[in-house]
């Protein structure tokens, strides 16, 4: 009875019926596991602002960086929503979707079923899980729902504690490079998690890869995918620095 429970959000304008009939709930998505091992590897960020560096760059559109990327051999574009911390709003997501052909993560953080169909009806491909917000059992049950919309997960974990919020549904397992409590960043610890993943699991590794030899380096200890942002955006020209960096 539970997953049948009313879907409400009092701060959404929306109703459910409505997001179910927008333009691109019906979409297919494009699937992020497929362009991890096609592409770069790199899901490249779109970002304005973060709690830890402030602004880091309101100059910028979504469509031009996203596009950018894109050209210069991204696997998929990570946009943030979430207006508060990190100055995001759908609209980034809607003013890039029609113009790009890789996944697009809705980045946010993710506690109520609404805002998977909010995701979906917005355009994403993939959406962020954040283990440190959610109980195992959140993680399996959102996990189905975003199949059933067909949207892919990104599990993100930070300890070996969360490693229990892990299960065979999950699409991708990112492990993030920052502890979220005070913002440091540990290479070799997120190495250490990611040894101890099944095989079988496509690993994604966040945050704090400012370099090309940091980004080697975790390439070579195994992990599929590399989710970067600042150090893209921190510059005038974010798609160049990517260019940059890829080439
Ligand atoms: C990107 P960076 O250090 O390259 O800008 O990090 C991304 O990993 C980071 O934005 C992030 C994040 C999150 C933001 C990872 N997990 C969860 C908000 C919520």
């Amino acid at each position: 009875q539970t997953k049948k429970r009313e879907i409400s959000d009092s701060k959404s304008k929306i109703s459910l019926q409505q997001l179910k009939d927008s333009e691109f709930f019906e979409r297919k998505t494009i699937s992020l596991k497929e362009t991890v091992k096609s592409k770069s590897g790199i899901i490249a960020e779109f970002k304005r602002k973060s709690p830890s560096k402030g602004i880091i760059n309101d100059k910028v559109s979504p469509l031009d960086v996203a596009s950018a990327y894109e050209n210069f051999g991204a696997s998929a574009v990570s946009i943030l929503t979430d207006k508060d911390f990190f100055g995001g709003s759908f609209e980034d997501i809607l003013s890039v979707r029609k113009h790009i052909n890789i996944p697009i993560l809705r980045k946010d953080f993710m506690i109520d079923e609404y805002q998977f169909y909010e995701a979906k009806s917005i355009g994403a491909d993939v959406i962020l899980l954040i283990a440190a917000c959610l109980s195992p059992q959140q993680v399996q049950e959102f996990t189905q729902l975003s199949h059933k919309l067909g949207l892919e997960v990104l599990l993100e974990i930070h300890t070996e504690e969360e490693l229990k919020h892990l299960n065979s549904e999950v699409d991708l397992v990112g492990i993030n490079n920052r502890n979220l409590k005070d913002f440091k960043v540990d290479l070799q610890h997120s190495v250490n998690l990611n040894n101890q993943l099944p095989n079988d699991v496509l690993s994604v590794a966040e945050s704090g890869i400012y370099n090309i030899e940091d980004f080697n380096y975790l390439k070579e200890k195994g992990f599929d995918g590399f989710l970067m942002g600042e150090y893209f955006m921190k510059h005038e020209n974010p798609g160049n620095k990517f260019k940059e960096f890829t080439f």
